[in-house]
């Protein structure tokens, strides 16, 4: 078996043009005339086949890379009839004489056009020879009558199933009449335009046709291997890599991992840093027009969308501090030192995380709060003498723990509350993980109590004590902070009667704590004191209906006044 040496065949007069995908692999079986790499200029893509079948020993080239003609592509453990060939494939390539008749190109044309002078006379401008390419289909049109033509500016692109070119125009002068449209096919001499008010090129004879390939049609003629290209002016069967290429079907967008996209638009979407493959193309067979890029550029300007690179390093997807996601006014800016001293501090690590989390929920989530209230004063007394009882264990037993043991309770009775939204699915759990909100000197974190419904008082009291002081000491692990069905903010060591906590998504309800106090309750025939612990439940109004929330928080309720129910 005999090493080959694929190399960039005659691509005419483009020079080191950039190697935009890589096509296949080390250890693939290609054939001969199967395409290796695409290969993009400004004006056109392609892709280089290979010139012998075989196993691909070695690339050469990668993503990024510049090629020219006679740049090795890659490297093949030649087989069958194909290896016999010579092995280099510049040798198979189009002769240098093609690439004569290709390399001045489209700005030889109009100089080509016999009967320069006149200047009034309309001008038809013709598809130029694009070599073997056959009934290739008009993707795009980029202009339209009225337009100020430049010569050389691009009129239309045209698409086969290996490349993809703009044919530009071989004269100056402002565009009469379009004569043909997107899905129609063309063919070398068929007319594209008429121009009037001609200048430079513009004089030009109006049938003469574009004798010599557009840059783009040089290069869409080059991958041939052609073996007989010795004419200046390629017959169109010397350009062979057509006539192995199947015949194109515009009704099909062109196949491989690229965006459908034109070159001019990659190149463009390049310029502004665009994730082509994340821009939805409003053209025929969803092709990216400019038009769509500069619409996705301005969504991602405007913070209306992002790209998944950001959205990958901001996954709270605030939507951005100036509201302008939400088409709202800009944020105030003032110069506070126009009024006093004033200090700048950064917000810490954890405050931007949760403000960007925290953000999302609000905007995202209907919220609404129901607020009730416990009657605790049975519950705080039995916690006190539980207190005095394990003194010596270390443990202490606050009324978060018997809420979170209460919470398990009601999320069974009301199983809807510990479910999460996926698209238009409630997901509902079957274990009971509960977060509380801990305080620390960087801010608000939620660690995870893991299987609350299987762990008692002391239990709960125990590891809560334990992540709490981790939270403190900034020692908490994703994985403590992870998989919870339900959050519990306790505010009640501080004060407050009543708040609205912000729900932690995906989950759909949180209760907020406020401080136990002592109230006189009616109690039909007198006011009594008792301790009485607010209760502020915000949920989910997609997921849970406002009777729903008021049975939660009144079972809740029942079940702190008299804990014995938990039970039952
Ligand atoms: N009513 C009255 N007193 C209460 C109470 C309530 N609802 N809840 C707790 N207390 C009392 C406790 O009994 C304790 O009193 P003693 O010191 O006399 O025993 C004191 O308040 C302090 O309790 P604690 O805060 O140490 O313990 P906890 O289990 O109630 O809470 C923790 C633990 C980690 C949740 C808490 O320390 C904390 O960080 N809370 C803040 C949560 C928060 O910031 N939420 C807001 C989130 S949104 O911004």
């Amino acid at each position: 078996m005999a090493a080959i040496e694929v190399k960039v065949p005659d691509i005419g007069d483009f020079d080191e043009v950039a190697v935009i995908e890589v096509l296949v692999k080390v250890g693939d079986t290609v054939k001969a005339e199967q395409s290796l790499i695409t290969v993009e200029s400004d004006k056109a893509s392609m892709e280089i086949p290979s010139s012998a079948a075989g196993v691909v020993k070695e690339l050469k080239v990668d993503v990024g890379a510049k090629v020219s003609e006679g740049s090795v592509v890659l490297v093949l453990e030649a087989e069958g009839a194909a290896a016999a060939a010579p092995a280099p494939a510049p040798a198979a390539a189009p002769a240098p004489a093609q690439k004569e008749a290709a390399a001045p190109a489209a700005p030889a044309q109009p100089a080509t056009n016999s009967g320069a002078g006149g200047s009034a006379g309309p001008v038809e401008v013709k598809v130029p020879d694009i070599g073997d390419f056959k009934d290739v289909a008009v993707i795009e049109v980029l202009v339209k009558p009225g337009d100020t033509i430049k010569e050389e500016q691009s009129l239309i692109t045209v698409e086969s199933d290996k490349a993809s070119m703009e044919i530009p125009s071989s004269a100056a002068g402002t565009l009469k009449e379009l004569k043909v449209k997107v899905g129609d096919t063309v063919n070398i001499g068929d007319l594209i335009a008429v121009l009037e008010g001609a200048g430079g090129g513009a004089s030009a004879p109006a049938s003469a046709p574009a004798p010599a390939p557009a840059p783009a049609a040089a290069a869409a003629t080059a991958p041939a291997p052609a073996a007989s290209a010795s004419s200046p002016a390629p017959a169109p069967t010397a350009a062979a890599p057509a006539a192995a290429a199947p015949a194109h079907d515009p009704t099909k967008a062109p196949t491989g991992n690229l965006p459908h996209a034109s070159p001019s638009v990659r190149k463009f979407a390049r310029e502004l840093g665009v994730p082509l493959e994340e821009v939805k193309g409003s053209g025929p067979k969803g092709r990216i027009t400019e038009a769509d890029v500069q619409a996705f550029t301005k969504a991602v300007m405007s913070g209306a969308t992002q790209t998944k690179a950001s959205a990958a390093k901001a996954p709270a997807g605030g939507g951005g501090a100036d509201g302008a996601a939400l088409g709202l006014i800009p944020w105030p800016k003032v110069d506070f030192t126009k009024f006093g001293t004033v200090e700048r501090k950064d917000l810490s690590r954890i405050k931007k995380l949760s403000g960007a989390n925290l953000h999302r929920n609000w905007v995202m989530i209907p919220h609404v709060t129901n607020n009730d209230e416990a009657d605790i004063t049975e519950l705080e007394a039995f916690r006190v003498s539980t207190n005095k009882e394990n003194e010596k264990s270390g443990v202490k037993v606050t009324m978060l723990a018997f809420v979170i043991k209460a919470v398990v309770a009601a999320l069974k009775r009301f199983p809807e509350f510990n479910t999460s939204l996926d698209g238009d699915t409630l997901v509902y759990k079957q274990y009971f993980n509960i977060g509380f909100a801990a305080d620390t000197p960087n801010g608000l974190v939620v660690p995870v109590l893991k299987d609350a419904d299987k762990k008692g008082i002391l239990q709960i009291s125990q590891e809560m004590g334990e992540l709490a002081k981790k939270a403190r000491d900034g020692k908490l692990g994703s994985a403590d902070m992870q998989g919870g069905c339900f959050s519990i903010s306790s505010l009640g060591g501080i004060g407050g009667t009543h708040f609205t906590p912000i729900i932690n998504a995906p989950e759909v309800a949180i209760l907020g704590l406020s401080k136990g106090q002592m109230k006189p309750v009616w109690d039909g025939k007198q006011f009594v004191p008792r301790l009485t612990l607010p209760l502020s439940l915000s949920y989910d109004h997609r997921v849970i209906d406002g009777a729903a929330a008021a049975r939660f928080n009144a079972y809740l309720g029942q079940l702190l006044a008299d804990y014995r129910r938990i039970v039952l």
